[in-house]
């Protein structure tokens, strides 16, 4: 498992449950391996595989650091965008941002290659298709270019890193035991994710999914799990939806900013409001009024800006030759101190916070 030597100086503490959870869990997917033994890939070469890292290698000056979250309209991705901003600025570096209007899987397909015609040296990318991306990605990586995964993952076999927000089963894990104590572990439960494609919500479900079959979450009963496509409106309509067709439910669960977001202000003016419970994941600013009316009790995030910093000093690292993905290999991340690659060139940021309304307002993202 990865770990960080420095807690991300900005993400406050857990609530001492979560902390619990979130330190007491490892990675899910613990192979072992990097990309470097991905063997029997088919979806194109990685010329940089036989690279050595050099930890003392200093950093070039003016690295052209690209990122391409899921989508530009979502606040969430602005704020992790803003954080990579910040990393390439320290770094010296050439900062850019593009992305398409939608998280649908093929959208992200067209600016990879024109990162690629630009010669950019880091591709970040939060990916919308773990695949639909990797013929593109996998041609980047031919040309010279570095890419980091954050946020969601690309396949690892057209990724150098992944920075991800905090171990997949950790999030899982805070997710059910959110919806544990909000329902007293009884009832009809649904999920109300994002696209149906995204790499980190899917692997977040299938934690949940696991979670559910134990003893003490037997209760809860998942009756239904739906796409708001991390599109505002159709969240909303897919929340009300699940309230009509489900009468008994006792809780939404929803692992994303938009949909939580939607989700909340649906049930924050219906007759559900208090009645029903809304969770997941969501940033405090855009839950904080949903928090103070009373519809939401507790979700949890991490600060996303933080993730964009990490990948870009991720980036930079494996641009300058600082690192090639390797697990074990060490690189340090400006403020937030040194991290260690793990398994599968996983970077783990840190534990996530869970937000309720005692702490909410100490943060501001
Ligand atoms: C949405 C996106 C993003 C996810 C957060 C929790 O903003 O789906 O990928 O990490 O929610």
């Amino acid at each position: 498992m990865s770990l960080r030597s420095t807690r991300p100086g900005s993400v406050r503490r857990l609530a001492p449950v979560a902390v619990g959870l979130v330190l007491a869990v490892g990675i899910s997917a613990c192979g072992g391996t990097t990309r470097d033994s991905s063997a029997g890939d088919t979806s194109g070469s990685t010329g940089a595989a036989a690279a050595t890292a050099n930890p003392d290698a200093p950093i070039r000056e003016g690295l052209k650091i690209a990122f391409l979250p899921k989508q530009l309209n979502n606040p969430y991705s602005d704020i992790e965008a803003g954080g990579g901003q910040t990393a390439v600025t320290e770094l010296k570096g050439d900062y850019k941002l593009v992305g398409p209007n939608d998280a649908s899987a093929s959208s992200q397909v067209s600016y990879i290659n024109t990162l690629i015609q630009q010669q950019q040296d880091v591709i970040g990318i939060a990916a919308n298709d773990p695949n639909a991306v990797c013929p593109s990605l996998n041609q980047a990586r031919d040309a010279g270019i570095k890419v980091v995964a954050f946020d969601s993952d690309a396949a690892k076999q057209c990724r150098d890193v992944f920075v991800n927000q905090a171990t997949t089963q950790g999030i899982g894990e805070t997710l059910v035991k959110m919806t544990h104590d909000l329902t007293g572990g009884q009832g009809d439960i649904a999920i109300l994710s994002a696209t149906p494609n995204a790499t980190n919500q899917n692997a977040w479900i299938a934690v949940v999914q696991e979670e559910l079959k134990k003893p003490e979450n037997a209760g809860m009963k998942l009756v239904a799990t739906v796409y708001g496509n991390d599109d505002d409106q159709k969240s909303f309509q897919e929340a009300q939806g699940l309230l009509q067709t489900y009468p008994n439910l006792k809780a939404i669960v929803s692992p994303t900013t938009v949909g939580i977001a939607a989700t909340a202000r649906y049930v924050s003016s219906s007759s559900y409001k208090g009645k029903v419970a809304v969770t997941g994941l969501g940033t405090p600013n855009q839950m904080r009024e949903f928090v103070k009316d009373g519809t939401v009790s507790q979700f949890a995030l991490w600060n996303p800006a933080d993730i964009g910093y990490l990948a870009g000093y991720a980036g930079a690292a494996l641009a300058s030759g600082q690192i090639t993905g390797k697990q074990g290999e060490t690189f340090t991340a400006g403020k937030l101190g040194k991290y260690t690659i793990g398994a599968d060139g996983e970077i783990v940021l840190g534990p996530p916070t869970v937000f309720n309304a005692q702490n909410i307002d100490q943060f501001n993202f």
